[in-house]
């Protein structure tokens, strides 16, 4: 096998000290920063003669376009499948939508899938939240060219849960989002049945996603870097891939199975009358037992099963799901000015000039963590009966330290973030490039700890502070050193900024980073908590929330743990976390470090964890964990 990492290219980027806007004016270099090291080509699977499916389709994806909005029809991307055998419930489409059609599994079926693309570009699928062979898992190495077929085959493990499939290919996962390719899978098994929720008309899947037009409904992307850094943010929600989405409903429970499909954008769900969203199940499946929550923070990659009752409610009644304001999940100057927040509370004022004079950043109209709605419930019907809300939900074995084959020596995850750096436990992707600390012996439990690496931040002493800080590291961290520190880091990129215009908010961003400068050198060495803290602490210049999410089994969240002084933007997401389930992503905030319990059974291989925020992955911050 070829090997992947391409050494200069990569001292390179380290090395030379260029700021944002310098790079935002090569196009060229847009193009290199695409490729942190290449993939090895594999002969794509083909159909094994002693596999016998209980369930088979095909799936294709190729390009299309759909009327999203009035007038032209949008150029998409789109998984279409047809079954080949099995129960005729397995595929339903969306009518009118870009996504795939929703793939229904049981528990302990076997399942042959046939990938075929008709894309002008590489692409493999990834089933997220399934747990599947490592080479059934759409790793990138396993990418496949227009024409060619890869043969999907394993046996459903997982219990009844939401998951994902979308495609994986290697630094194009977030464009192939983006432009379509996506879709829901419902696994049901038989603890799930004897609870009878709300089926059929009453369970609705809902697909959350975000995306920008041009005037001529076309779907734009990444033009900058700044797009990549900060994630990409359109200005218009989708749900089930339509604009201003709106549900009629009988005056009973429904079941509501949400999904952030977004490639960046972080919500905050709440219903628009304030009663409590009942959660009832998250990533991997159903809770022990209901939950109620004042709102539910809800990252890309992150499911949501939840009971929505309308009983009660009169017919012509309305209730909206919103969005609801937030802070926090960017870097401090970036929120400010995408959310037009600086100088005051008019979250709707994001002028265009502000966002504009940042380095041409177009901003969003839409600013995360605005308040604004997601999709319109109206009741049309009324009904006497309705189902009741169990109380006794599923039952799940809950690990705890004394499981775990390294209760002292966590796995760290340590996120590093700065300008043409965003990477995993220092290094970016590259195949073929597993940490000490990624060798994960078969068949154990391990606690792993996701945490923020970067000392200062990308500030000019970040290759000190991170090495040091990547010393802290429970273990594994010598090598992570030797990549070299963001050395031309914020400074350059803050400087290119603050000389691109002149308004307010730039000069304040100035300014805020200079302190942060000073902060990262006094205080940013040696413990690699105080790298987060969000708030007043300017260190933080670089600092965002990050969805990490991990391949193979669930895990359970174990604790989380924020730093001094996050202070107020916490405050706004803090009662939106529900950790007593199985998941497969988890939002890490600025300053926070999480600590998970996470199962390594079954199958050996290489299993990613990465951010989900699908630009950031395409960045490089993925990685590979080897079970061994
Ligand atoms: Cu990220």
């Amino acid at each position: 096998m070829k090997h992947t990492i391409n050494p200069s290219r990569r001292r390179f980027f380290a090395q030379t000290g260029v700021g944002l806007l310098a790079y935002a004016g090569m196009p060229a270099w847009l193009h290199a920063m695409e490729g942190m090291g290449e993939m090895p080509k594999m002969t794509p699977k083909k159909a094994s003669a002693n596999f016998h499916p209980d369930v088979e389709l095909d799936l294709i994806c190729k390009p299309s376009s759909v009327s999203i909005l009035p007038g032209q029809p949008t150029r998409v991307q789109q998984y279409f499948a047809k079954l080949i055998k099995g129960p005729a419930h397995t595929l339903t489409e969306i009518p009118g939508s870009y996504l795939g059609p929703i793939i229904r599994f049981e528990k302990g079926q076997k399942i042959r899938i046939n990938l075929r693309s008709e894309l002008d570009e590489p692409t493999i699928t990834h089933w997220h939240g399934l747990h599947v062979p490592a080479e059934m898992d759409g790793h990138p190495l396993y990418a496949i060219d227009k024409g060619q077929t890869f043969v999907y085959e394993f046996e459903m493990l997982n219990r009844a849960s939401m998951n994902i499939y979308h495609p994986h290919p290697h630094n194009t996962t977030a464009k192939q989002v983006y432009h379509g390719l996506a879709g829901a899978i419902l696994v049901n098994d038989d603890e799930e049945r004897r609870l009878e929720l709300p089926g059929g008309e009453y369970e609705v899947p809902i697909v959350i996603q975000d995306r920008l037009f041009d005037t001529n409904n076309q779907l734009q992307y990444v033009r900058q870097m700044h797009d990549r850094m900060m994630g990409f943010y359109g200005d218009r929600i989708l749900v089930n891939g339509r604009p201003n989405f709106q549900l009629d409903v009988a005056s009973r429970a429904y079941r509501f199975r949400i999904l952030n499909g977004s490639t960046a954008r972080i919500y905050k769900l709440a219903w628009d009358d304030n009663s409590p969203v009942t959660v009832i199940g998250t990533d991997g499946g159903l809770l022990e037992t209901p939950v109620n929550k004042p709102y539910v923070m809800l990252a890309p990659g992150e499911r949501l099963d939840v009971w929505a009752d309308f009983s009660g409610r009169k017919v012509g009644s309305q209730l909206v799901l919103r969005s609801r304001s937030f802070s926090g999940v960017l870097p401090g100057m970036a929120e400010r000015m995408m959310t037009g927040r600086h100088g005051g509370d008019d979250q709707q004022h994001g002028g265009g000039g502000h966002r504009m004079g940042m380095g041409g950043m177009h901003g969003s109209a839409l600013p995360v963590g605005s308040d604004y709605p997601i999709l319109t419930v109206r009741v049309t019907k009324s009904v006497s009966d309705s189902p009741t809300l169990p109380n006794k939900l599923s039952t799940i074995k809950h690990y705890t330290l004394g499981d775990t084959a390294n209760p002292n020596k966590p796995v760290p995850i340590g996120i590093s973030e700065g300008p043409m750096k965003m990477v995993l436990n220092g290094r970016p992707y590259a195949y073929n490039d597993i940490l000490p600390s990624e060798r994960i012996p078969f068949n154990t439990v391990q606690l792993m700890e996701i945490f923020h690496a970067h000392g200062g931040s990308g500030g000019h002493g970040g290759n000190q502070t991170k090495a040091q800080s990547m010393q802290g590291m429970p273990h594994g961290g010598d090598k992570a050193s030797e990549s070299g520190g963001p050395k031309m880091g914020g400074m350059g990129m803050m400087g290119g900024m603050k000389h691109d215009g002149d308004d307010k908010a730039q000069g304040e961003g100035g300014h805020r980073m200079g302190m942060g400068m000073r902060h990262g050198n006094d205080s940013g060495e040696g413990d690699h908590k105080m790298g987060g803290m969000g708030g007043g602490g300017m260190g933080m210049m670089m600092s965002m929330a990050h969805p990490i999410h991990l391949h193979g089994q669930y895990f359970q969240i174990l604790s989380r743990t924020i730093g001094m002084g996050a202070g107020d933007d916490y405050a706004t997401v803090k009662d939106g976390f529900i950790e007593g389930g199985w998941k497969d992503t988890v939002l890490v905030m600025p300053g926070e470090s999480v600590k998970i319990i996470k199962p390594f059974q079954d199958f050996k291989g290489l299993f990613m964890y990465h951010c989900h925020n699908l630009e950031h992955e395409d960045m490089g911050m993925m990685r590979d964990f080897s079970v061994e």
